[in-house]
């Protein structure tokens, strides 16, 4: 752990302000100590979590010598005696508050910050007013206002140069956007080369609008809202807290909740701004069912009816059901439970199959859990992070905060990544591997630490399994072998092994760089070895953490949408289990286990599938190889889709049924750090869509079963607590305020922030090695392809797009899937930036725009996979990883052809 200043304020200290004695914490300063106790200080450039700026000198207080000193950046002492309030010092601060309030535009009425303006609070404080300012006023620099940006304005016209925006913007999110430019009078906030923020590196975060204390950097949609709803984002699985501000049935605002520890109010630009489809236009409103190729508007009654008759007709294995990482638990559980015991198949999956299934299944057999081990809020007081297959700035931007913040208290950052992501320019090592080559890298890294002696025998021996021949499997992996297979410098490799058995704990952070191979849960494996071997696993900073990716992934494998567990990773081949759910149920289950999402498509293809019940997943889009999938969803005799949107899937369906979004419906979210947090229900449902719970249960009763008269979502989940005691302690009342992370077996017990500490939930309690081969990519360059497609994620848009495609701003500052292509490999290509190029596989062929990169090496190209129109996954490759069928993403062979006309 650093010992930065957060550490040190331990020490209770007394002082006296203004004749009152106050306790406070040696290491914090007189603002902070006031502002805590209630105390106003004036102050401007002071912005909690930044460091203290000291310019404007409104936060003059006067100490026991009479000597007057910034409140924002003295650090309190005992016995210390403060004045907060005299003639002298207001007569000073007064003078600092008529310079920077004579530089300022005042047309305070119609500015959008008229209600939390600290300018005016401070005018007010002070007694100045209007008149008392025309002798100072001077000319206030004519500049126009900055509306480039789709989110908000910068008028600099109103910026008091408190510095507030570039301290944000360089300490917390280390974008460095924005700085003072030019001198003296002509001082003001500039971006590199002066150009508008739409152009410069800004990511539209809008944190530096939450922080400026003046009416310089606003929203540009400013509808009050008339209440406030607390809930979770609906977009990563970080799961970040925010209020969405409602007026009338309208979603008008979001903003970030300060007090949980997930967040603390820090959103990225889809959390802040990406709530305008909620209220689309686009948005389903009506049941539908297809009639000569055509969408019939239909009653619910009439939709049910034949749903429910339709499916009678396909019980047992002939049908599937996806579940839906986006909804909520309760909407999860329904769909499981509909598939098991209305059914009568296991055949239920979800898009971690997609995505972190090597995780899962990875991380359970070493650990014997396969979730993320420790949690979010540890990671900024970590002393070594090894982040590894992940981009977390774009997927994960709150996250990436934090990681940003580990390294500024002093951590070692080590990045393993094909592509100069973002992270690397704060790294102490970058290895930019060849995409598919992690086995080799970590067990390269591994020999390393092991032949210099590294390891943590003492643990080793007391708490794992398997080191002899795991030890053995090293051999293999000398450092002129692994620097050949990855191309990464071998004194390189050995730094970061170095690095990271030798400053400790060190914590693993990593995602789909790691899972989306054939070899997926093997690079999962090389992990926990590697965690295993150095003594990290069960201890604070420590662990493997497969950070989840969409908002309730982690949800709905906990909920059982897996066609081998039950809720809460109850194993069906384990009879008792079966049996428990047959009581619990009243019905007779079906004991064989059901298949993985390929496998369906597979089996829909060669008729062995004949209905599936597809629920806010959109696999036309995002599973690989295109044309295999429509294939499939042609094959099938009847399809339904329950979407908010008519998603490219929801095309192809028999009947659309419209759920409700996040924001209509009342539920749990399960984060990465497996913390079940509550969704409220802003609006009413939108149109006459409904929470998919409902409309699953509604389907269930149609076909006669019991078991699916839910009063709401509440009682949804007590039911899903009485069956699992992974989640047993928790209900809708203990997680009012404040998430808890499970397992949590009873009422009395606060949640698990760590697991691991004392036994690994193997069955011996002890972790197991796992020894490794490496394996290469199925498919690799050659003469005819000779590039390797990797592909991945904007931070503007999520996943198929169908929601943040809905938000104007997002489109304007991401509207295509580009190819991004190393500068070699362009010039040898002849090809420039915009231009529009042919990207061919051995599946097929797409058209996207170039831009030229130093974020890839030559011979790696990348692609986002986030629009139908451009449809990225036309030409990946759907060949699985035999252990969790998760498709090989990130590793493809194409061409790149420059379009003669
Ligand atoms: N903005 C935004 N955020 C999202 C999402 C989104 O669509 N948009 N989706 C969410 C979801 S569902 C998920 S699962 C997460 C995914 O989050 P991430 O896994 O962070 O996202 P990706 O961009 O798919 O890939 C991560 C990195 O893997 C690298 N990579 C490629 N090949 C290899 C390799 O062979 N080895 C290694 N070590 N690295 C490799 C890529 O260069 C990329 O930088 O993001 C979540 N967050
Ligand atoms: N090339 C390439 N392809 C990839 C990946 C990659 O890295 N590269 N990553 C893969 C990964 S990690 C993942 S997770 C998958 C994601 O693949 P999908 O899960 O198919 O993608 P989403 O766009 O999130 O689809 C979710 C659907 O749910 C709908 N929805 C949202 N909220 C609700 C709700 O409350 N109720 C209902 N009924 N519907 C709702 C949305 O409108 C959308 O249509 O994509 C995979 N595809
Ligand atoms: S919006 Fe975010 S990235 Fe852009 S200037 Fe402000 S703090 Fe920096
Ligand atoms: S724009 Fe706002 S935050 Fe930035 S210096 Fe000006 S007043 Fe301060
Ligand atoms: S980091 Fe993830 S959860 Fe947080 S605001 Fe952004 S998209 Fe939402
Ligand atoms: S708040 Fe202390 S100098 Fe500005
Ligand atoms: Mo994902």
């Amino acid at each position: 752990m650093n010992f930065t200043d957060d550490n040190m304020k331990n020490n209770k200290i007394t002082l006296n302000i203004d004749g009152v004695e106050i306790n406070a914490e040696e290491g914090s300063t007189i603002l902070e100590t006031a502002l805590l106790n209630d105390i106003y200080i004036p102050n401007l450039c002071y912005y909690p979590g930044l460091k203290p700026w000291g310019s404007c000198r409104l936060c003059l207080v006067e100490n026991d010598e009479g000597r007057l000193i910034t409140a924002c950046e003295t650090k309190v002492h005992d016995g210390m005696k403060i004045t907060t309030d005299n003639p002298r010092i207001n007569r000073v601060r007064k003078l600092s508050a008529e310079l920077l309030i004579a530089n300022h535009e005042v047309d305070c009425l119609t500015c959008k910050k008229n209600d939390n303006c600290k300018l005016q609070e401070i005018a007010a404080y002070l007694g100045i007013n209007r008149d008392d300012l025309g002798s100072l006023r001077r000319k206030i620099m004519d500049i126009p206002v900055d509306d480039s940006n789709p989110f908000f304005n910068r008028d600099l016209k109103k910026c008091v140069l408190c510095g507030i925006c570039v301290r944000t913007c360089s300490e917390v999110l280390a974008v460095n956007a924005v700085d003072f430019g030019f001198r003296g009078y002509d001082t003001k906030i500039t971006t590199f080369g002066d150009k508008p923020l739409l152009e410069s590196s800004c990511v539209s975060c809008g944190e530096c609008m939450i922080a400026c204390p003046v009416g310089a950097l606003v929203p540009k949609e400013t509808k009050k809202p008339a209440r406030e709803v607390k809930t979770v984002c609906p977009y990563c699985g970080v799961g970040c807290n925010i209020y969405l501000g409602v007026r009338g049935d309208k979603i008008v605002s979001a903003r970030g909740d300060t007090d949980n520890s997930v967040n603390k109010g820090n959103l990225c630009v889809k959390g802040r701004f990406g709530y305008s489809f909620i209220n689309h236009p686009d948005r389903l409103k009506k049941p539908l069912i297809k009639r000569n190729d055509e969408f019939i508007e239909v009653e619910w009654e009439e939709a049910l009816d034949y749903v429910a008759q339709k499916l009678s007709g396909y019980k047992g294995d002939e049908f599937a059901s996806i579940s839906s990482a986006r909804c909520p638990n309760e909407d999860n559980y329904a769909v499981q439970k509909f598939t098991r015991a209305v059914m009568g198949t296991n055949n239920v999956d979800n898009c971690a199959r997609s995505c972190h299934a090597p995780s899962v299944a990875g991380l359970a057999k070493i650990f014997g859990s396969g979730a993320m081990s420790n949690s979010i809020d540890e990671i900024k007081d970590a002393s070594c992070l090894f982040v590894i297959g992940t981009n977390p700035t774009a997927s994960y931007p709150v996250l990436g905060l934090r990681i940003i913040e580990a390294v500024k208290n002093g951590a070692k950052l080590i990045v393993a990544d094909p592509r100069n992501i973002n992270l690397c320019k704060h790294a102490d090592i970058v290895m930019n591997q060849t995409p598919g080559t992690d086995v080799a890298l970590i067990m390269g890294m591994m020999k390393v630490i092991v032949d210099e002696e590294l390891h943590d025998q003492a643990y080793i021996d007391d708490r794992s399994e398997g080191f002899e021949e795991f030890k053995e499997s090293l051999q293999s992996y000398d450092i002129e072998t692994v620097e050949s297979i990855t191309g990464v410098d071998g004194e390189l490799i050995k730094e970061a092994a170095r690095t990271y058995a030798s400053i400790k704990p060190a914590s693993i952070l990593y995602s789909l760089g790691i899972t989306e191979h054939t070899h997926g849960t093997e690079n999962v494996f090389a992990l926990g070895d590697l965690a295993l071997l150095t003594g990290n696993m069960g201890k604070p900073f420590g662990g493997v953490n497969p950070i989840r990716g969409q908002n309730n992934v982690q949800g709905a494998c906990d909920m059982g949408c897996l066609p081998d567990t039950f809720p809460g990773y109850q194993k069906l081949d384990d009879p008792n289990t079966i049996e428990r759910f047959e009581t619990a149920w009243n019905v007779d289950l079906n004991r064989s286990k059901g298949i993985t999402f390929p496998e369906m498509v597979m089996a829909a293809k060669n008729g062995d599938i004949k209905a599936m019940y597809i629920v806010g997943e959109n696999p036309v889009t995002s599973e690989p190889d295109t044309e295999n999938i429509k294939d499939a969803m042609n094959s099938l005799d009847f399809l339904v889709v329950q979407d908010i949107f008519m998603s490219e899937t929801a095309q192809m369906a028999d009947v659309v049924l419209p759920g409700c979004s996040y924001a209509e419906k009342d539920g749990t979210f399960a984060n990465s750090e497996r913390r079940i947090q509550r969704v409220r229900k802003a609006i009413n449902p939108v149109g006459e869509s409904k929470p998919d719970w409902l409309i699953t249960s509604l389907i269930a009763k149609k076909m006669g079963a019991k078991g699916f008269d839910f009063k709401d979502a509440s009682d949804v989940y007590d039911e899903v607590a009485k069956v699992s005691p992974t989640f047993a302690g928790i209900n809708y009342g203990r997680i009012e305020d404040e998430g808890i992370q499970w397992p949590c077996h009873n009422e009395e017990h606060d949640g698990t922030p760590i697991l691991h500490t004392e036994e690994f939930k193997t069955e011996t309690g002890r972790a197991k090695f796992i020894p490794l081969t490496y394996r290469p990519s199925a498919e690799l360059p050659d003469e005819t392809y000779p590039l390797i497609l990797t592909t991945g994620r904007s931070i503007y848009h999520y996943q198929t797009s169908t929601m943040t495609g809905a938000v104007e701003g997002l489109k304007k500052l991401y509207g295509e899937d580009y190819i991004d292509i190393s500068r070699e490999d362009a010039s040898k290509l002849g090809v420039v930036a915009d231009e529009t190029v042919k990207v061919i596989s051995r599946r097929g062929e797409i058209k996207p725009k170039v831009r030229i990169t130093d974020r890839c090496r030559k011979g790696v190209v990348f692609m986002t996979f986030h629009f139908g129109e451009s449809a990225t996954n036309v030409i990946t490759n759907s060949a699985c990883d035999p252990i969790s069928k998760t498709p090989e993403f990130k590793v493809c062979a194409v061409r790149v052809e420059k379009i003669l006309d």
